[in-house]
């Protein structure tokens, strides 16, 4: 694979240095890795960084109603539309430092770069950092920007609770805004700047083709809670053996179809050491290339699941927490861009982002970062300096390209020619 013209400047990797030191420290875990639970301590210091990245740079800073925040550098006509970019500060338990914050740091380091240059927006820049990305808090990935694009009912949204029991509506004192088209429609094309969650970049930058479609169900099995010890085995009804078999299930009907699927995420009732289980509640992840192989693999997890609950006396019962349909992104925009980098790489991704929200409302491109090791949702995901200099390089180019010539010129409301 040639090495893409993307200059790798020193200047560059020591500004990306600087810059990303100032969050490094927010929010990481004793345990390690980084707790950045929406609207947790972490998360509103990192929307404090935000607001003051924003301020040094003079791009007035708004949000959504949804929690979603947005700084611009205006054009100097006051022209309205222009290019969003952008991503999430939220992460996984113990996930890495990269995932969603790369985006939203690189965003701020290409305005500086294209500022450095000299260059003057025609079409305004704004930078955003969605809410609840990972859905880590409230169950529902992606939730900030399905709620800008109606993707979710607000009041749905309000109800929706995190594991102390306080719902999204606590913490926001009200309802959220939900969808407000009169911001999207604003926005000519949405680029998102993300470290790869894999290990099929090997070059420093790449575009997205697609997102597979993937989906969270949450299972639950019920079963009779009964003494450790003195319930005779033949007694048993067990939900922590449709569980575990579950699990395996989810495996092996995973791996028959060139498919992704894991559980990560377990309840237990009682959860006591010398007590059978009255309840096993679990979430399944899966993933496949197209939607047919997804839904044939969940349909194939929960028949065998509740064939085999049957066998022990327990009943399971599956709920489709979050689902997400295949994306195609636009193959031209995904096409100019690349070739606009150098020739980089297209490849498709099995991780979900914002853009693959806003992909249905205006034209979106994503890029990625090289990931040296594909690790991510952990503490060990990492990007060298080297190659997230290139990423803010390659955004600020792509910016710069868009803004210049946008894909829809508002004042005539047509295609770009
Ligand atoms: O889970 C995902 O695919 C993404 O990282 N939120
Ligand atoms: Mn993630
Ligand atoms: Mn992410």
């Amino acid at each position: 694979m040639k090495e893409p013209v993307l200059s790798r400047d020193s200047a560059l990797v020591h500004t990306f240095r600087e810059a990303w030191a100032e969050l490094s420290g927010i929010g990481r875990a004793p345990g390690g890795g980084y707790l950045r639970f929406a609207w947790s301590p972490a998360e509103i210091a990192l929307r404090d960084w935000f607001k003051a990245a924003a301020a040094a740079r003079r791009m007035p800073v708004t949000h959504d109603g949804n929690g979603n925040l947005f700084a611009t550098w205006a054009a100097d006509d006051g022209r309205s539309g222009g290019v969003l970019t952008g991503s999430h500060f939220d992460s996984v338990p113990h996930g890495g430092a990269y995932d969603g914050p790369l985006g939203i740091v690189s965003a701020f380091l290409a305005v500086d770069l294209l500022r450095e240059r000299g260059f003057r927006p025609t079409r305004p820049i704004t930078v955003a950092a969605f809410a609840e990305e990972e859905g880590s808090r409230f169950g529902i990935a992606c939730l900030g920007s399905r709620l800008l694009t109606g993707a979710i009912d607000p009041e749905r949204a309000a109800a929706l609770t995190d594991r102390d029991g306080l719902s999204l509506g606590d913490v926001f004192g009200a309802a959220p805004a939900g969808a407000r088209p009169d911001l999207v429609a604003g926005f000519d094309a949405y680029i998102e700047l993300h470290v790869e969650q894999g290990r099929a970049l090997t070059a420093p930058v790449g575009v997205a083709s697609a997102i597979w479609p993937h989906g969270r169900w949450r299972f639950d099995v019920e079963g009779e809670g009964n003494h450790a010890g003195t319930t005779l085995m033949t007694d048993r009804h067990d939900p922590m053996l449709t569980y575990a078999f579950t699990v395996l299930a989810a495996n092996k009907e995973a791996r028959l179809r060139g498919a992704h699927a894991t559980v990560g995420r377990v309840e237990v009732t009682p959860n006591a050491t010398n007590a059978i289980p009255a309840a096993v509640r679990g979430w399944l992840d899966a993933r496949a290339a197209d939607g047919a192989t997804l839904a044939e693999l969940v349909e194939a997890v929960a028949m065998k699941a509740t064939e085999r609950a049957g066998r022990d006396g327990t009943a399971i019962r599956f709920t489709a927490e979050s689902t997400t349909p295949e994306v195609r992104f636009d193959e031209g925009l995904a096409g100019r861009l690349a070739d606009l980098l150098g020739g980089v790489p297209i490849l498709p991704t099995g991780a979900g982002h914002d853009a693959g929200v806003l992909s249905a409302h205006l034209p979106t491109a994503m890029l990625f970062v090289r990931n040296p090791t594909g690790v991510s949702h952990a503490p060990t995901e990492t990007a060298t300096d080297d190659d997230c200099a290139a990423g803010v390089e390659a955004l600020a180019r792509v910016l710069e390209e868009l803004s210049a010539r946008p894909l829809v010129d508002h004042d005539e409301g047509v295609g770009a020619p």
